[in-house]
């Protein structure tokens, strides 16, 4: 370092008082897990119903422990109940209704206000619903604004129903875009007919646009916008959600499976119902059109309630996880294949990943957890050995000793930033045993240094996350997958935050938080190999990591977690063929900085670079900055 005094004097006068310069190997490296980042979903904070689900109606089939008539209301002065005694199936166990009043002359029905509003935007929408009682006539379905009345579809549909029996109608129509989303669905009949009677309603169902065009499928742009994250695996069904308040209320793979009507849904961990419309073989479908790979989750025997199930009383617990994966995996000729062929899915499903239970060294989960696994894994590994199996803690002393060889465990982070940041290292020196593996299975930046909870993820938080995924990518030959979780919220309807995405009734409220775009960055630049870096500088404030692909595309990764711009500079003194421009992906902002509903202040910006692999690129990145450098070949 010269010390002179002019020359000190000029540092402090330019702007880039830091800088640093990585240079790349372009030999040696450790493989890079192909699956590094991907989704964890459960539905939390109305993320299933009323979230990526593509049904909007909210309480269609009576589910949970106190539907009542919530989300419904009397139009044209009908009087509305819950009738228990005359129910859709065995599963949907009540039916909503309409008792008119004698005289009544008018278009008379009832609403449903959705999940906060019913989303309504220009596009086709698909309806179902079933009816019982004596009826011939018009039945008009409309789509309105709550409290404009402005009629943003209407569609006439020709029913002839009986007291008799169920009548199913299912139809289609187009609707204009509503400003906002204050919306109710009305089902209106001819009162006339119908005075001094009632008619009975069940399952009413309205889907906009879904996407690859599923029936029962999740919504098209939910979809889209989380398909643009680039993930590689989908783990589901959760998660807390899995667990159950108590073991008789954990999620039932075999009553999210087969037609609606046979799903009875339950009150879900999180305090509101969930139809298990979005069951099983919806999960399975979502990854197969977003090329997710399933992580699936298997109740393990603990409920977040705290009830515990162990020792022999687990053994039906663990027959029914292998019913399930017969379900999945099992051919034609077995009695679960049978069913699985029998509601349209002959071929098996791939499931390379079980993970057993959900943070089991929560929820007095510890003492059990080693011989709860160990029920599971037995049975599972014996029936399926190619199944990697999954721990749901790296808690050694909730886990059986030894591990058995080739399973992984699953570890947790919801940390402040310098918790984040602290983390960088974490997996610098665990033990490489062959076989084993780590998930991050949730993790995110939920509060301040000064411990003030976040609702969304601001830019020191998802810088910090950039920090610690760092630190993941450097040691991705052992941490095999990562997700940041929870997912995705409704606004208003949620009861963790922050969470990657958000959305409401309104058009075009999809929002994806800071965290979502660096998720967004990290994840659709990866490479295969991990290279070696000689820098310059140590970590901090600045981190990075670089990689390759085997077609010769190099990225560079950097976070830097200071207060000042950094200078960087990136060389890879000894790779051939590659263009002299390269592409930069930068985020930043001021520390507190948060998108949220309507504002979205933080996104990445890009740019290009020129220089040489010899020379090497330089760019700046701002304070609390993330940025993605990469070089392709010419
Ligand atoms: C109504 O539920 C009962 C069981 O509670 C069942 O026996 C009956 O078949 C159900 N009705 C229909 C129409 O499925
Ligand atoms: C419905 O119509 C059938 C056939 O006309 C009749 O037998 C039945 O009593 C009617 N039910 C009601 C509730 O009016
Ligand atoms: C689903 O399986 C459980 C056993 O795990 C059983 O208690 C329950 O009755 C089954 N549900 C249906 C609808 O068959
Ligand atoms: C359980 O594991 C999580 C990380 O996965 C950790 O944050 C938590 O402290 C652990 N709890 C107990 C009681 O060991
Ligand atoms: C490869 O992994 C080893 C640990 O097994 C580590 O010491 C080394 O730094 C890694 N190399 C790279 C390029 O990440
Ligand atoms: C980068 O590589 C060049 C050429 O091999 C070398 O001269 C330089 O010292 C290296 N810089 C760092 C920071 O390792
Ligand atoms: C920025 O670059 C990335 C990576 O090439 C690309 O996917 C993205 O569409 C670009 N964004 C804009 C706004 O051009
Ligand atoms: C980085 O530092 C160099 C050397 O001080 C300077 O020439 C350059 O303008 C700085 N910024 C960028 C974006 O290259
Ligand atoms: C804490 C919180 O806001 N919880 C809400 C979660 O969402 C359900 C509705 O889906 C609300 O009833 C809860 O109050």
């Amino acid at each position: 370092m010269l010390s002179t005094g002019p020359l000190l004097l000029l540092a402090s006068l330019v702007t880039y008082a830091y800088s640093a310069t990585f240079n790349i190997s372009t030999t040696g490296g450790n493989a890079s897990s192909p699956l590094l980042y991907g989704l964890m979903f459960e539905d939390i904070n109305n993320s299933g119903d009323g979230g990526i689900h593509g049904q909007l109606l909210k309480n269609n089939g009576f589910q949970g422990d106190s539907p009542g008539l919530t989300g419904y209301a009397s139009v044209g002065g009908t009087s509305l109940s819950q009738d228990t005694t005359v129910n859709l199936t065995t599963a949907i166990q009540s039916s909503l209704k309409v008792s008119v009043p004698s005289g009544t002359t008018a278009s008379v029905g009832f609403s449903n206000s959705g999940y906060g509003g019913v989303p309504v935007n220009a596009g086709t929408y698909a309806n179902y619903f079933y009816i019982k009682g004596n009826y011939s006539g018009t039945v008009t379905l409309k789509l309105v604004g709550s409290t404009s009345g402005t009629v943003f579809a209407t569609h006439d549909v020709t029913v002839t129903s009986s007291s008799a029996a169920w009548t199913y109608v299912e139809t289609s129509f187009t609707a204009s875009q509503s400003p906002d989303g204050s919306n109710v669905w009305q089902l209106l009949f001819d009162g006339s007919k119908v005075a001094g009677s009632a008619l009975w309603f069940d399952l009413v169902q309205l889907f906009p646009e879904t996407y690859h065009g599923r029936f029962n499928g999740i919504r098209n742009d939910v979809g889209e916008f989380l398909e643009a994250i680039g993930g590689s695996f989908l783990r589901f069904p959760g998660g807390n959600n899995l667990e159950g308040g108590s073991p008789g209320a954990r999620w039932k793979w075999n009553e999210t499976i087969g037609p609606l009507e046979n799903r009875p849904g339950r009150q879900g961990d999180w305090s509101y119902p969930n139809t298990d419309a979005l069951g099983l073989m919806e999960y399975l479908q979502w990854c197969d059109d977003m090329s997710l790979t399933p992580v699936l989750a298997i109740w393990s025997g603990l409920s977040l309630g705290g009830g515990i199930i162990s020792g022999t009383a687990l053994d039906p617990y663990v027959d029914d996880a292998l019913n399930e994966l017969e379900f999945l995996l099992g051919s034609t000729s077995t009695t679960y294949g049978a069913l699985r062929a029998s509601y349209g899915h002959a071929a098996a499903y791939d499931i390379p990943y079980i993970e057993i239970g959900n943070e089991d060294n929560l929820s007095s989960g510890c003492s059990t957890y080693a011989s709860r696994f160990t029920a599971f894994y037995d049975a599972i590994h014996a029936a399926y050995p190619s199944i990697q199996i999954i721990a749901s803690t790296s808690e050694d002393s909730c886990l059986p000793d030894p591990l058995p060889s080739g399973v992984w465990t699953d570890i947790h982070h919801y940390l402040s930033p310098s918790g984040f940041v602290s983390m960088f290292d974490e997996f610098d020196n665990y033990p490489r045993t062959t076989g084993y593996g780590i998930f991050v299975g949730e993790y995110a930046n939920t509060e301040t240094d000064s411990g003030t909870q976040l609702s969304w993820s601001n830019v020191q938080g998802a810088v910090s996350e950039a920090v610690y995924m760092i630190g993941l990518e450097r040691n991705s030959d052992l941490v095999k997958l990562a997700s940041y979780a929870p997912l995705l919220e409704h606004f208003g309807l949620a009861e963790w935050s922050p969470d990657l995405v958000g959305l409401s009734s309104a058009p075009d409220s999809l929002t994806g938080s800071v965290s979502y775009y660096v998720q967004k960055l990290f994840s659709n630049a990866r490479g295969d190999t991990i290279r070696a870096v000689s820098a310059d500088v140590d970590f901090g404030p600045l981190y990075w990591v670089a990689s390759s692909t085997t077609g010769g595309i190099w990225y560079v990764k950097v976070a830097n977690y200071g207060t000042d711009s950094q200078n960087v500079t990136v060389k890879i003194p000894t790779a051939s063929g590659l263009s002299g421009t390269a592409a930069l992906q930068l985020l930043s902002g001021s520390a507190g900085t948060s998108n949220g509903p309507d504002a979205v202040n933080v996104q990445p910006a890009n740019s290009t670079l020129t220089g040489s692999a010899t020379a090497g690129w330089t760019f700046d990145i701002p304070a609390y900055g993330v940025a993605v450098f990469t070089a392709s070949p010419a």
